[in-house]
């Protein structure tokens, strides 16, 4: 069997992580590491004044991590800069925000390079490499650089732009020219995979992929498809009833008092499309006076990257408009909008999910979305929440029996809100079991095995390039 190295720009498994915190992609891949005597390769999150390519080895739950430090300029220009300041605001569709700056390209480059001189030596003959994310796009090219010519595989987790977006990034094409060195090229949806075609055909004239997904470009010949993240559904089916998620569960239904709770888990990110959430919340309460002091919405958003300014500017609107929600509408004993900024852990979180009538997930853009997932597998089959569901969330693809809403539409968020609240046991029921069954066909290991069989030279299932080639 060959040896897995997984790269990704942070390493999220860590030995201070305690059982019930640690993340659904963790664990996923941390069994495929285990089975395969396999290391994880990442940024420390630390900083170093000057770059030593000194790796830290640690062992975490079976698992070999590798870890090296940054400096300080590389963390600012490549982290906070090329990958948060421009490739996620412009992946997401904001162009509006999208920052671009020579010195932030310049540092994005510079890492990767780091990033495979570093890794170079830990590559065994036969190992398979995994690279995640928006952070490494041109990793492989470095890698090749370095006399790499094992098969390397790239996982896209937010969703690629359509080309008319893309090409306001200078240098979009040195982009989707390094990604041509990697064997197989993933992402989340096949929407993604069309856009990533568009761009081929619009910007290189190339040619449409072959029925097993091949395309040719640069003088080289890659694999494209689709690869719908999932969760493992035990983790939260249990986590929901064990002893944790069972006292979060309690505490969440005391504090219900008879009132139906919607709820919201997100990073605080604009792509999460928040303030859309919040205001058609408001327009909901305004439309439904029988409804007032009935419900809440408690939104859990954690802080993410307030270190930029799309950000910092995104919370104090989410502080003004829940105000002005709370303001509004609440009375002495009814606080209609709970607005939570603190993280949680993973049990406590399923717990928190199996409370809620309504699980409202409206991004206006995501590469798939866990949290959808994870509030149908913590659900109780005998009394299941209703799932609201953005079209824009790759999620959306797979989950035709949420109620899919536009988050831009105010009203209809509104009457879907009404609708989820009203909707009967029996069509509850109906709903989440053929949620629940997708969500359990799709999960983290069907993922991570059917990205790894597509790698493998010559094994691989044909992968899904459109619907209607499932
Ligand atoms: P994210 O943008 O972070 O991920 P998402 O898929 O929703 O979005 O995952 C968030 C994760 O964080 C979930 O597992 C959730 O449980 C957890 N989480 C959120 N708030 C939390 C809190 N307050 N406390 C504890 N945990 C919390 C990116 C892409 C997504 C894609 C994933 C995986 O943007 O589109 O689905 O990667 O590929």
């Amino acid at each position: 069997m060959s040896r897995l190295i997984v790269v990704s720009n942070r390493v999220s498994l860590s030995n201070d992580v305690g059982a019930g915190s640690i993340g659904g992609l963790a664990a996923a891949l941390a069994t495929a590491l285990r089975e395969s005597g396999g290391l994880w390769f990442g940024w420390s999150g630390e900083t170093t004044p000057t770059f030593s390519g000194q790796i830290g080895l640690e062992r975490v739950g079976g698992v070999t991590v590798a870890k090296v430090d940054l400096e300080p300029q590389d963390v600012d220009e490549y982290y906070n800069g090329y990958a948060n300041k421009t490739l996620w605001p412009l992946f997401h569709d904001r162009i509006d925000l999208t920052a671009y700056e020579r010195s932030f390209d310049a540092g994005y480059a510079r890492v990767n390079q780091r990033f495979a001189e570093t890794l170079r030596p830990l590559i065994g003959p036969d190992d398979l490499v995994w690279v995640h994310d928006y952070h490494l796009a041109p990793l492989a090219r470095d890698l090749r650089a370095q006399g790499v010519r094992n098969r390397i595989g790239f996982f896209l987790h937010i969703p690629w732009p359509a080309q008319p977006l893309l090409v306001t990034l200078p240098g979009h094409r040195k982009l989707v020219e390094a990604l041509f060195q990697y064997d197989l090229i993933g992402f989340q949806t096949t929407e993604s995979v069309s856009a990533f075609v568009g761009y081929l055909g619009a910007e290189l004239g190339i040619a449409p992929p072959d029925a097993d997904g091949r395309v040719t470009a640069f003088g080289r010949t890659v694999r494209l498809g689709a690869f719908p993240i999932g969760i493992n559904v035990e983790d939260f089916a249990e986590g929901a009833r064990s002893p944790t998620g069972e006292e979060s569960h309690q505490r969440m239904r005391d504090s219900l008092a008879g009132r139906q709770m919607i709820l919201g888990v997100d990073r605080l990110d604009y792509s999460k499309g928040l303030e859309e959430r919040f205001v058609a919340y408001e327009q909901f309460l305004g439309e439904h006076e029988e409804q007032l002091e009935k419900v809440f919405l408690l939104q859990i958003a954690t802080l993410s990257r307030d270190y930029v300014e799309a950000y910092q500017d995104l919370r104090a609107r989410l502080d003004a408009v829940a105000g002005r929600i709370n303001g509004r509408f609440g009375t002495v004993d009814w606080v209609p909008l709970r607005y939570v900024n603190s993280g949680f852990r993973q049990d406590e979180l399923a717990g928190i999910y199996r409370a809620a009538r309504v699980g409202l997930v409206t991004p206006l853009r995501d590469g798939m979305n866990l949290v959808a997932k994870e509030y149908v597998a913590s659900q109780d089959p005998a009394d299941p929440g209703v799932l609201i569901l953005s079209r824009f969330a790759g999620a959306a693809g797979q989950m035709a029996d949420a109620l899919i809403v536009n988050p831009y539409d105010r009203e209809g968020m509104a009457e879907a809100i009404q609708q989820a609240l009203a909707m009967p046991l029996e069509e509850r029921r109906r709903r989440w079991e053929a949620l629940m069954r997708g969500v359990t066909a799709d999960d983290t290991a069907a993922w991570r095995e059917s990205f790894i069989a597509a790698l493998k030279p010559e094994t691989g299932r044909r992968p899904r390039l459109a619907d209607d080639a499932a």
